[in-house]
């Protein structure tokens, strides 16, 4: 029987639970989750500029950031979904100022972290925004969950990933098996396979970095900036500067094409802005199985022993050689 060429981010789930001796379908159920808050998601964030839900919702989250509708429409769908399905007894969310412990579910073994609508600043002008997910898995659910279960290392991570509601809306994980991205078929309302094995070019000519805080990045970080714009065609410089301003969008780019993104630390923000927890692991993780590399600039950003849910962390990550090239000219300036 010849099969189509269509292969469903259900199909794929199942075909890839045979490959774990031990899979009792919770991942998959917590995937499916996933996918039906982010058809959700989609589907308001694509008919935004249509209804009364684009603007701020008059709240503020932890980070003393404006909630615009959308964030707190998706945290709750997200929320809403994973709660439902019976496999996750925690949730950490950018929104939400502490974890949302799901007390049915108390005995069960799966935590989520999310960021629901990151580079929702974007959502007003119709630049690409997404979901930022990371699964982790507790070592003893015959407890209830506590705080520390939530606060485990990024290589402690059973899954990530990110749904982008871009110019077409993609599915990009891993569950430490590679990489590979889903299309939403928005005819049939699936998401189909269409970048199978992602892997991130080793070398880049893309960097990405807010400059507008220039004078406050660390001397090897402006010296690198300085680097990636000098005229050098057996490197292949200068390199293009591509920056959004929503890290999923940059991300996904410097992924499929090889690049670097950097934010750094600031005068204003001296553990940078990216929140550990629900952003960078989640991305460190995917970067990784891909064969890139994600540092916050003095460790590998999965080795970070998480202090406090929305903490942050420097991030450069991206190409193996790009993100070594960074780091090397700002370890030679610290020494020096
Ligand atoms: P800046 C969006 O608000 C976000 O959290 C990330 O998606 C994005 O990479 C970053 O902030 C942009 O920050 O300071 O350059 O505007």
């Amino acid at each position: 029987m010849k099969h189509s060429g269509i292969t469903t981010l259900e199909q794929f789930i199942v075909d890839q639970q045979a490959l774990y001796k031990d899979a009792k379908g919770s991942l998959s159920k917590i995937f499916r989750a996933l996918e039906l808050a982010a058809k959700i998601v989609n589907r308001d964030v694509r008919k935004a500029g249509l209804v009364d839900i684009l603007g701020n919702n008059g709240t503020s989250n932890i980070q003393g950031e404006e909630q615009k509708k959308l964030d707190v429409i998706a945290n709750e769908v997200f929320i809403n979904a994973l709660a439902r399905c019976g496999e996750v007894c925690a949730v950490v969310s950018e929104e939400d100022d502490d974890v949302t412990w799901i007390p049915e579910c108390a005995d069960q073994k799966y935590i989520v972290a999310i960021d629901p609508l990151d580079g929702s600043s974007n959502i007003d002008v119709n630049a690409s925004i997404g979901t930022i997910f990371s699964v982790y898995r507790r070592a003893d659910s015959s407890k209830a969950p506590v705080l520390e279960d939530c606060l485990q290392q990024g290589k402690h991570q059973v899954a990530s990933g990110y749904f982008i509601y871009g110019s077409s809306t993609m599915l990009v994980y891993t569950t430490g098996l590679g990489v590979n991205g889903f299309t939403l078929d928005d005819g049939i309302q699936e998401f189909c396979l269409s970048h199978p094995d992602i892997r991130i070019p080793e070398h880049g000519k893309i960097f990405s970095v807010n400059e507008g805080n220039f004078s406050e990045f660390p001397d090897g970080v402006k010296n690198y900036i300085h680097f990636c714009k000098e005229s050098d065609k057996a490197t292949n410089r200068p390199y293009g500067a591509r920056y959004i301003g929503s890290l999923i969008a940059d991300f996904h780019r410097n992924l499929l094409k090889g690049g670097i993104f950097i934010y750094p630390p600031t005068a204003k923000a001296p553990n940078g802005k990216l929140r550990l927890v629900y952003e960078c692991n989640a991305m460190a993780f995917i970067v990784e199985q891909a064969g890139g590399k994600a540092s916050t600039g003095t460790q590998r950003v999965m080795d970070v022993q998480p202090s406090e849910l929305h903490q942050r962390v420097p991030l450069f990550i991206g190409s193996v050689n790009m993100v070594d090239q960074a780091l090397a000219m700002l370890n030679q300036s610290l020494s020096s």
